[in-house]
């Protein structure tokens, strides 16, 4: 048996397939009573396929996710007269549009206005909300931490703020991302025009802050690991009470190169900071945005973030503010 191992020279011991700890209850059964293996998956991760826990959370998280995206590829497919190689050569540029914004929060539009985009925003809530019940469930059923579904939570928060909460607060669903590839890119790059471009919202910035440096983390501890696999640093749990080979390495190594070193358990924690914040102070930007800040370039020049721009030019005005005095 060699004595280092690691994805490229990985042992694949194969024994009787883990069935997991038995379940509580009032849970239901897993699936698939004969988990299988793939040795290929086995290079990437564990080989072992199976049981999977789907139960009735699963169940109709799936089933309603499945209405979103059909709903979703149904109305695009109509969009191109049913033509199934348009839809293909299209794909990328078709799109579900939120209502118009002249029918500002009804929530029954027609269906060709808006009406589509309801229903397929609707079911795909019920089912990410479903998925994040099933997240905290497992993981309560294993008697662990839940960190998982507050991260996700995090993730949640920004797809509620920019599909409803903002919507909500300023009257109308059209406010709203559509489904779509590029569609919502175009949105994207709208959105940060019409509000006097985003780099100027601090909270932007700090989610790219986050975004970038949950990033660089997880580089650094990727890299970190692997580097002191050869003396099994990737038992990570281990090195903490086993001192003396690779956490101690690792730890060395950051202590000589920048001055300071997270610990096995605390570099956890900065990466699971940093993801989580990376979204929760993005939607803190998108739902200050047309509700409180109508221009953040100018709100940045106020607050003397940004100079004006130079007279060369003529001065900037807000095209809000031409409005003003305009009957509609
Ligand atoms: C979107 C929410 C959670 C997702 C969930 C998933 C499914 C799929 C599908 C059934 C990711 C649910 C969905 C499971 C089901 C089917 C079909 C998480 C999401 C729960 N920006 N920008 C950010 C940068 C610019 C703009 C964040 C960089 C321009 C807008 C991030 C640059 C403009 C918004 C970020 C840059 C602009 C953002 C996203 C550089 C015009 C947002 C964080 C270098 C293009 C969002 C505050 C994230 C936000 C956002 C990065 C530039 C516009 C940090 C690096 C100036 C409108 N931008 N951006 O985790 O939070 O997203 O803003 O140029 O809304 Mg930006």
């Amino acid at each position: 048996m060699p004595e280092y191992q690691n994805l490229f020279t990985a042992v694949q011991a194969v024994g009787p397939a883990q069935m997991g700890v038995p379940l509580p209850r009032r849970d239901s059964p897993r699936t698939g009573d004969k988990p299988f293996f793939i040795h290929l998956l086995g290079r990437f991760g564990n080989a072992q396929i199976g049981p999977i826990y789907l139960g009735s959370l699963g169940l109709a998280a799936i089933l309603l996710g499945t209405i979103s995206f059909v709903v979703i590829g149904l109305n695009m497919l109509a969009s191109v007269n049913w033509d199934p190689i348009q839809f293909i050569k299209q794909l990328p540029w078709l799109a579900l549009e939120p209502p118009p914004p002249q029918l500002g929060l009804d929530l029954t539009p027609p269906l060709n206005q808006g009406g589509w985009w309801l229903i397929a925003g609707g079911t795909l809530t019920a089912s990410i909300m479903l998925w994040w019940v099933r997240i905290y469930t497992r993981a309560r059923a294993l008697g662990m931490g839940t960190h998982t579904a507050w991260a996700f939570l995090s993730a949640i928060w920004l797809f509620l703020v920019l599909g409803f909460f903002r919507p909500v607060l300023m009257g109308s669903w059209g406010e709203a991302v559509p489904f779509g590839i590029f569609p919502h890119l175009d949105w994207t790059a709208a959105f940060s025009l019409r509000y006097g471009n985003l780099f100027y919202n601090p909270f932007h910035a700090l989610s790219i802050v986050f975004l970038y440096g949950a990033t660089l983390l997880f580089a650094m501890h990727g890299a970190t690991i692997l580097a002191v696999s050869r003396f099994g640093g990737e038992r990570e749990l281990e090195q903490i009470v086993d001192r003396g080979t690779a956490a101690e390495r690792a730890a060395l190594f950051w202590r000589w190169t920048m001055g300071f070193n997270a610990t096995m358990e605390s570099i956890h924690r900065w990466a699971w900071w940093f993801a989580v914040l990376c979204p929760l102070t993005g939607g803190i930007g998108i739902l200050l945005t047309g509700t409180v800040v109508d221009n953040w370039y100018l709100w940045a020049v106020k607050h003397g973030v940004a100079p004006m721009y130079p007279p060369v030019f003529p001065s900037v005005v807000d095209p809000a503010t031409l409005l003003q005095g305009v009957k509609p």
